[in-house]
């Protein structure tokens, strides 16, 4: 018997998410803030809900993903009285988030899901949109073992690997760690082709060399497309890369640790979000020197 899954938060993520499990045959129940955006999965044969609590309240496995730590906040514990999703859940359920939110949310959850009997995986994704859309994210998961073995048939519906890595708050770590470094690298190409224009060269030769190089990356094999065309259409948004970036340096202020890098890379991707008129791609960093 497949359990029945309630999913709330169908942005760029949610969205592909939420309809590669109805493909695998799983009964989905959705709530998104803007109902209009739940259209192509309801066509799909998704169920809206009115709320996120009646979503809640009527599955075996909730998923949220939404933007930020306040978003997510307010999904679970409701606002101006309105209750949230969390007291609906039912004894025995499980609840995972992969929204990327700080660690010690993503604690103080676990421990709210454990007084009602309800297990908690925190388990952000990468992967991109694309990844989403083909089912191929990564999860990088924090909690128990057990629980993340029931999950598994729906982790192999969503993404194509998942990491478990430790006690709740664990996966929430390590996916801010690797977006502050997906940050930095991202960065480092824009700078380093900035260099290269104001030398009078073409930006595309240092790109050729990095690709044939030890420096060569995933990251920039993609993104250097973008670097080169000028074209930000979001893929991971910069306002949700610089979210990221902030939760990586509230949390290094929390443990003693000094990034100075990640601290840069902070204060310019942030003038890029102050000066933007539209959403954009993180690789929209670029502006910077382009300004
Ligand atoms: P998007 O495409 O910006 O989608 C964000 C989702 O979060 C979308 O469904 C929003 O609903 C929802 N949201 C935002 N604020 C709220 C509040 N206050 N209450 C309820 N729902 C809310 O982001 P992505 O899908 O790319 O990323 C999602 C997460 O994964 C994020 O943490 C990334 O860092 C990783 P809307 O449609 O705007 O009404």
């Amino acid at each position: 018997m497949k359990p029945s899954v309630g999913f709330i938060g169908l942005g760029l993520m949610g969205k592909p998410m939420s309809l590669n499990l109805l493909k695998a045959g799983f009964a989905v129940t959705v709530w998104n803030r803007t109902a209009s955006r739940a259209e192509e999965v309801v066509a799909a044969g998704g169920t809206l809900a009115t709320s996120a609590r009646e979503v809640a309240a009527n599955c075996d496995f909730l998923i949220t993903i939404v933007s930020d730590p306040p978003a997510l906040e307010e999904v679970l514990w409701g606002t101006n009285g309105q209750g949230g999703a969390l007291s609906a859940l039912k004894s025995g359920a499980i609840y995972m988030d992969s929204s990327t939110v700080s660690p010690d949310l993503a604690r103080k959850i676990a421990a709210a899901c454990a007084k009602q009997k309800v297990r908690f995986l925190d388990a952000p994704v990468t992967g991109g949109d694309w990844g989403a859309r083909k089912g191929e994210l990564l999860f990088m998961i924090g909690g128990d073992g057990e629980t993340i073995k029931e999950a598994e048939p729906l982790l192999g519906v969503m993404g194509k690997k998942w990491f478990h890595l430790g006690p709740n708050g664990a996966g929430q770590t390590i996916k801010l760690a690797m977006n502050a470094i997906l940050a930095l690298q991202v960065e480092a190409l824009a700078e380093a082709m900035a260099l290269v224009s104001a030398a009078g060269l073409q930006p595309e030769k240092l790109v050729e060399v990095m690709q044939s190089s030890m420096a060569r990356s995933g990251v920039l094999d993609v993104k250097s497309q973008n670097l080169l065309k000028g074209d930000y259409t979001p893929s991971f948004p910069l306002r949700l890369m610089l979210k990221d970036v902030n939760l990586a340096m509230e949390l290094a202020k929390e443990l003693g640790v000094t990034l100075p890098a990640v601290a840069a890379a902070q204060a310019t991707y942030g003038a890029v979000k102050r000066d933007a008129k539209e959403d954009m791609d993180y690789s929209g960093v670029m502006r910077f020197w382009k300004k």
